[in-house]
């Protein structure tokens, strides 16, 4: 190990070597030691380890320690995520489920739920967010933070590091690694290396030791391509590159990208974590199976719609005051109207009745009555505010207080046992009405579901 580079964390499979995402291109780094120096470190990159199947296992416990492979059925679809355990097979993200089946027997697949994971990853960021506003999430399951302004509150940046690993542990039940460094660039490689379950600190004084020995596919906007023409010009460890002549480089793989890989290479990165603007809106879309004409089912359809949206504004803390339905017709005539409540909401039953109501007005300006039924419905919350910056309401009667208590039991529910597991009665009776159209094909195209 380099000196200089030091990880501190519990990490019984060392020997794994990760075969997921971006990460694979990097070799593990052996762990012991204390803490490291880190003094010049502001920038942590956090990444949930084994995103969709970890989030599997939070609600089915008893998978925990097996191989478990998130991708669709045994014999279709495509690995999404795998445990660490399904790894030692050579099970990878991107590979058919079938091929990982055959070279992990014994896996556990499981359909994807992206929901689950949404809902999984606003809970992440969420908490991140209490531990600086300066977190700049990069995808569902990875996020930078800035922790310079934190750390007089909270301790040093490793301090923190631990302290997020902590938190997101005991209060989300999901494991994740954490690498912290100067730079953006070279905590992402951190974390990537101290995988799964660990921390790193990478000592500004330590950077270069650290990055030189790894192989050039460890460097952000080095995919197999560039590292092939890297190869051809002997290049194949960050070393290399960085010693490399700069007019061999840019000969090699363009002037940019020349620059840019040598930069990195020495450590250097500018780049800041930028914190992503607050959510404007928060709302759920779908494109119907079969274009609906029946009222009771378009009720249904908007009623699963407003506890969706609802349960996002909850799982990321915030309620909305205005609120907008979508409706397009099978003619692709699209039609929103908005309503703005008395008060900001995070209640399904509320959003689902503001939303019927703007549907009967449609109703009565006549629209639905065009020929080819309800094609997508839509609703959207705006004028988001988080949940605790507002007064509770303490109306006599209020009836929201009971149904926040029931969306919050729901919500506690469903983390653990799936979002199939429980829903308003009127959606369980929903598969023995019928619609009155015949199921078209497939859809495909500009308004798929999302
Ligand atoms: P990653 O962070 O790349 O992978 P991971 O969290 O499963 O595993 P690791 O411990 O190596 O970080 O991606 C996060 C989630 O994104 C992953 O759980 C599933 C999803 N994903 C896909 O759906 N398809 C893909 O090809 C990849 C790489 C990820
Ligand atoms: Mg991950
Ligand atoms: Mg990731």
């Amino acid at each position: 190990m380099p000196a200089g580079s030091v990880t501190a964390s519990v990490q019984p499979k060392r020997e794994v070597r990760a075969a997921m995402g971006r990460s694979h291109a990097i070799p593990r780094a052996p762990s012991t030691g204390p803490l490291a120096d880190d003094t010049g470190c502001p920038i942590l990159h956090v990444d949930m380890d084994a995103f969709f199947a970890s989030v599997e296992i939070r609600r089915h416990p008893e998978l925990a320690g097996l191989p478990v492979i998130v991708g669709g059925s045994r014999t279709r679809g495509v690995v999404c995520s795998a445990t660490y355990e399904a790894r030692r097979y050579g099970v990878h993200s991107a590979m058919s489920t079938a091929r990982a089946v055959r070279l992990c027997p014994p896996a556990v697949v499981l359909p994807t739920d992206h929901e689950a994971y949404s809902a999984a990853s606003a809970e992440v960021m969420e908490l991140l967010g209490e531990i600086t506003p300066v977190v700049e999430p990069i995808s569902m399951d990875e996020a930078f933070l800035d922790v310079s302004g934190a750390r007089r509150l909270l301790g040093s940046s490793g301090e923190i590091a631990r302290l997020i690993r902590s938190r997101v542990r005991r209060e989300l039940r999901l494991p994740c690694s954490v690498g912290v460094a100067p730079t953006k660039f070279v905590a992402k490689v951190a974390s990537a290396r101290c995988k799964p379950d660990g921390m790193c600190v990478v000592p500004a004084g330590g950077v270069v030791d650290y990055l030189h020995p790894l192989p050039v596919t460890a460097l952000w906007g080095v995919g197999p391509r560039t590292a092939e023409q890297l190869r051809c010009i002997g290049i194949t460890t960050i070393a290399d590159l960085a010693h490399s002549p700069a007019p061999r480089l840019v000969g090699a793989v363009g002037s940019a990208a020349g620059t840019h890989l040598h930069e990195l290479a020495w450590g250097r990165d500018p780049r800041r974590v930028l914190p992503l603007a607050p959510e404007v809106s928060i709302g759920a879309e779908e494109t119907l199976g079969t274009d609906l004409f029946d009222r009771a089912a378009i009720d249904r359809e908007l009623l699963r719609l407003a506890d969706r949206t609802a349960a996002r504004l909850r799982a990321g803390g915030r309620r909305g005051r205005a609120v907008s339905l979508k409706v397009r017709f099978a003619d692709f005539t699209t039609i929103t109207r908005a309503h703005t409540m008395d008060a900001a909401s995070d209640v399904g039953q509320q959003l689902y009745q503001v939303a019927r109501d703007l549907y009967d007005r449609l109703d009565r300006t006549g629209s639905p009555a065009r020929g080819g039924g309800v094609r997508l419905l839509g609703i959207r919350v705006e004028g988001i505010v988080g949940a605790g910056d507002l007064p509770e309401q303490l109306v006599l009667g209020d009836r929201s207080h009971g149904w926040r208590d029931a969306d919050q039991a729901v919500d506690a529910v469903v983390s653990r046992f799936g979002s199939g597991a429980v829903a308003p009665a009127a959606l369980l009776r929903a598969a023995a009405v019928p619609n009155s159209a015949p199921a078209p094909p497939p859809r495909t195209g500009p308004d798929a579901v999302r």
